[in-house]
């Protein structure tokens, strides 16, 4: 199926959803993905939209499932299926996840932690949690609104900009979610928190890290293979990997795997809204023991 914008809905409008902003394509099959049934070696990827999600999806997939193929023929959005979703043209995540033939399965979701299936902490599943730098998340988000057709309009870039300060974004407030998740992280021992400023300034060492925490033993030729294969210019151009096969986006306005830097956001920033931006992120984020990078 191929993208065609005349056969696409209107874009759904953000309302509030037990106190997070949403988008019914998250929230229709509430219910059925509450009562996920979790199984003790399923990986939650968590993150907020924009942080590195697909990335560390991949490193997982070829972790375990490297030598299978699978990558070849199987999308990732396939692989590691998006728990929450429900769209007509894309199936239900949940669904997809059910179905799973893999084990491990590899699961995604961009739920703030309070939104997670209590399945996941009944069954003491890992979860990586992916945290990225607000300005360039939504610098990135705001490219991805003007691609995908499932989110709402993005408008422009300085009214984008206050509607991610004030959380007026599908999924919420960045700020809450990064805390929410970092929050848990000290009474959740399963949970691997990560930040993609690290990723990016030395994929080797975060790889390692994750095997430390999956408990995996890989060569380093294999983990080699994993951090080369995992790179920004082999993912972007891997049919498998860059979303090209979704037929909600529309690859003319922005691809989706479009940059993959850190420090992009100096190029969407005036020094006025980066002033006002860093001035209303001291106000919001008091937990010095979080800490991120907006350069490497
Ligand atoms: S989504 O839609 O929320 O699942 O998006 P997500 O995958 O979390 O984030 C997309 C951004 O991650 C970048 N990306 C990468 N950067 C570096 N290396 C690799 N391999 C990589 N893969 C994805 C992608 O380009 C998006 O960031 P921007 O800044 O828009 O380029």
């Amino acid at each position: 199926m191929s993208f065609d914008p005349n056969k696409l809905p209107p874009r759904p409008e953000l309302f509030d959803f037990h106190g997070v902003s949403m988008i019914h394509y998250f929230t229709d099959n509430w219910e059925n993905v509450q009562d996920f049934q979790a199984r003790p070696d399923d990986i939650l990827i968590a993150t907020y939209s924009k942080s590195g999600t697909t990335w560390v999806s991949y490193i997982l997939d070829l972790l375990y499932f490297g030598h299978t193929g699978r990558q070849t023929s199987v999308p990732i959005f396939k692989r590691v299926p998006f728990l929450e979703i429900i769209h007509p043209a894309l199936g239900s995540g949940k669904d997809m996840a059910d179905n799973l033939p893999t084990s491990p399965r590899i699961i995604k979701t961009h739920y703030p932690v309070q939104f997670v299936p209590k399945s996941f902490w009944d069954q003491n599943c890992r979860i990586v949690y992916v945290a990225r730098n607000p300005k360039d998340t939504v610098v990135s988000y705001f490219h991805f609104g003007r691609m995908n057709t499932l989110e709402p309009e993005p408008g422009d870039w300085s009214d984008y900009i206050r509607r991610f300060m004030d959380g007026k974004m599908v999924f919420g407030s960045w700020y809450d979610h990064v805390n929410g998740w970092w929050k848990k992280k000290q009474t959740y021992s399963n949970l691997h928190y990560m930040f993609y400023e690290d990723l990016a300034e030395d994929t080797g060492r975060e790889i390692d890290k994750l095997c430390s925490f999956l408990g995996l033993s890989r060569s380093d030729e294999e983990k080699k293979r994993v951090t080369e294969g995992v790179h920004f210019d082999n993912m972007k151009k891997d049919k498998m990997a860059n979303y090209s096969e979704v037929p909600i986006f529309d690859f003319k306005m922005s691809p989706f795997m479009r940059k993959g830097k850190v420090g992009d956001w100096k190029n969407h920033f005036s020094v006025a809204q980066s002033e006002q931006f860093d001035e209303d992120y001291n106000k919001k984020m008091t937990d010095v023991t979080l800490q991120f990078r907006t350069e490497i």
